[in-house]
């Protein structure tokens, strides 16, 4: 957004300082140029160019007129030029780790909440790249310090509405059934948790309706291959309840949510 305004401002100073050289070379041939029929014609240029500017006024003054006109342009975009600065810097310093989002730690493990929109397969690249992955919640412990951040974050509840997750908000963990449907793993360690409705060797989970007693979740509705905590209840409408505000949900892949990235080590 930021490179988009430094594009509009230095087009706005092209703009700007084109019109200020094209007032200025008129005045100059004005004085310089001796035919009556070029001088009428450079006239009427002048003419055109303080209309378009807003200046108006006869010949005689008009000379002062541009000059303070030129003055007054060249102050309004050094204002335009120092507020870009600023609220660029602002920008940029969102954009950093610090900026955009928020460690916390458990158990010796370090966690990123990375509040940038991406499809689980982005998320789960990225994630990697920052030297962690895709979060594994091996745990109810872990759980509980994985849905507690997220609360402390700050991200809205509503922050984005999944369509094929009944309406509600959700954030990417790093489980997937991509490779084989029904067979849940955590992709990074490749650990298999769930398989057709059941638990894996006893492994944690925290599926949609968990809490209540039923598991519901996941049903691979229209194919879904991708793991999310809700961040509230789905569906977001009365009636029917899937899922609770931190039990997971099987997801399409290309939605596009924040993602949570863990660390082997403590991170500062
Ligand atoms: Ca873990
Ligand atoms: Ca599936
Ligand atoms: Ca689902």
């Amino acid at each position: 957004m930021c490179e988009a305004r430094k594009a509009g401002v230095s087009q706005s100073f092209t703009f700007s300082f084109s019109l200020l050289y094209n007032v200025k070379y008129s005045e100059l041939r004005l004085l310089t140029v001796p035919k009556r029929s070029t001088k009428q014609s450079q006239m009427k240029k002048v003419f055109k160019l303080a209309t378009y500017a807003g200046i108006g006024g006869r010949t005689g003054k008009l000379s002062s007129k541009l000059e303070a006109f030129s003055k007054k342009a060249v102050y309004v975009l050094i204002a335009l030029c120092m507020t870009v600065g600023f609220s660029c810097k602002d920008d940029d310093d969102d954009g950093g780790d610090s900026g955009n989002s928020t460690y916390f730690h458990h158990s010796g493990h370090s966690y990123l909440i990375v509040k940038e929109l991406k499809t689980w397969s982005a998320a789960f690249v990225d994630a990697k790249a920052k030297g962690g992955y895709l979060v594994e919640i091996n745990s109810q412990e872990e759980q509980n310090a994985v849905y507690a951040a997220i609360q402390a974050s700050g991200i809205s509840t509503t922050y984005k509405a999944v369509p094929d997750g009944g309406g509600a908000a959700y954030i990417w963990i790093g489980a997937s059934d991509e490779a084989t449907e029904g067979k849940w793993i955590w992709a990074y360690s490749n650990t298999e948790f769930w398989n057709n409705g059941a638990p894996v060797e006893n492994r944690y989970h925290n599926w949609g309706g968990k809490k209540s007693g039923t598991v519901n979740e996941p049903d691979d509705y229209d194919g879904q291959d991708a793991a999310a905590i809700g961040l509230a209840k789905w569906p977001t409408v009365q009636g029917i309840e899937l899922g609770v505000a931190g039990e997971w949900n099987d997801i399409d892949e290309s939605n596009t949510l924040y993602y949570i990235v863990e660390f082997d080590e403590e991170k500062n």
